[in-house]
């Protein structure tokens, strides 16, 4: 789902190395109504509410099948697994949950319906505890790098755009390259951000190899004296050998330049693409050895179920998740707060 923009480019000068007034995705506006607050009860319910289709396929049905039953025995127990099932949960995920209240009701340790919902909801929040891991960005990495990779459409550059906000409202100083040389729109998407927020954006004509527009964006990166550099890539399919082979020569080229590189390679997961996500993990994993997630569109679909299938199969740290198009709607991620987001008021 692309929104076209015809928009003059702005008068100020280009900070990239090519401009061509064609059509491009829009990337999320500058932010001016944002609130940094990200806890608090504003924040949970505005949460609450870009959770609003997974909370009604995920929450408000375990809720009202627990709570409307009087005993705890198998049969509402096999009701849950089923309910967590078709929520996109994932076996894995849903098997540990359900084994582990089986043995808390076989101890005799659910006194009653509410317990066993707390006791649910305890389950889901360790669940995820291992990948709440905040990306952190070192300043004895200077520039620290950030290569996005992902499949088609998953949210890439929409997630450079709203990650490079975040980064320079925290202070940072960054550089974009643009490695998604595959389209022209691509290139056309991120400079029009960048020059609406002043970040500068490295980039080739379409066609050029991706991997030598990154080398490039980095030593631009040093001689500017930037923190952070986020490099785009272009969206490729996980069973495609050549283009994830084309996405491993990038970073042994990065790595020619320092072998610590990149620091973060960020796989940007679309979680309305449910199950398939886990394989495109994988792939990706397999390839370029991913440290962090970015999971977004949750706004957007009733399979928010899924962080918890990808908690506990990838185990890999979800960084930050994605809750609509606006920039600031790409928020860190928090076990506990989006437990609470999915239950709350139930
Ligand atoms: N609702 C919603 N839409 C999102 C979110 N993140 C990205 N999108 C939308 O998803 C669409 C694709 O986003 P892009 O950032 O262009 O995706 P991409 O991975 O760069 O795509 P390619 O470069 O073509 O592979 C755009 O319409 C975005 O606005 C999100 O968290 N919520
Ligand atoms: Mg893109």
């Amino acid at each position: 789902m692309f929104s076209f923009i015809k928009k003059k480019p702005p008068e100020s000068p280009n900070p990239s190395t090519e401009s061509n007034p064609i059509p491009v995705t829009e990337l999320p506006e500058s932010d001016t109504a944002t609130s940094t607050e990200e806890s608090g009860p504003g924040f949970l319910a505005r949460l609450k509410q870009s959770l609003s289709k997974t909370r009604s396929a995920l929450t408000d049905s375990l809720s009202s099948l627990i709570l409307g039953r009087k005993t705890i025995d198998q049969s509402l127990l096999d009701d849950i697994e089923t309910q967590l099932l078709s929520a996109d949960m994932g076996i894995e995920a849903t098997d540990h949950i359900v084994k582990s209240l089986t043995q808390k009701m076989d101890r005799k340790q659910l006194a009653n319906p509410e317990a066993l919902l707390d006791s649910l909801k305890a389950e889901l929040t360790t669940l995820l505890r291992p990948c709440d891991v905040p990306l952190v960005i070192s300043t004895a990495k200077k520039p620290y790098v950030i290569l996005v990779v992902g499949v088609n459409g998953a949210g890439k550059t929409t997630t450079i755009g709203k990650l490079a906000k975040r980064l320079q409202k925290e202070g940072h100083k960054l550089v974009l390259a643009a490695g998604d040389t595959f389209r022209a729109a691509a290139v056309e998407q991120l400079k029009v951000w960048g020059e609406r927020n002043n970040v500068p954006v490295i980039a080739q004509p379409t066609g050029s190899d991706s991997a030598s527009v990154i080398f490039d964006a980095y030593q631009s990166a040093v001689a500017r004296g930037a923190d952070v550099l986020i490099a785009d890539t272009a969206g490729r399919l996980h069973t495609k050998d050549n283009l994830m082979q084309e996405l491993e020569k990038i970073v042994r080229v990065l790595k020619k330049l320092d072998p610590s590189l990149p620091h973060e390679t960020l796989l940007v997961l679309d979680s309305t693409t449910g199950q398939n996500s886990l394989n495109q993990a994988r792939s990706f994993h397999k390839s370029v050895n991913v440290t962090g997630i970015a999971l977004t569109k949750l706004d957007g679909t009733a399979k928010g179920g899924m962080v918890f299938a990808i908690a506990k199969e990838l185990q890999l740290p979800i960084r930050f998740i994605g809750v609509g198009e606006k920039v600031d709607d790409l928020r860190p991620f928090e076990a506990e707060q989006f437990v609470n987001a999915l239950f709350a008021d139930t």
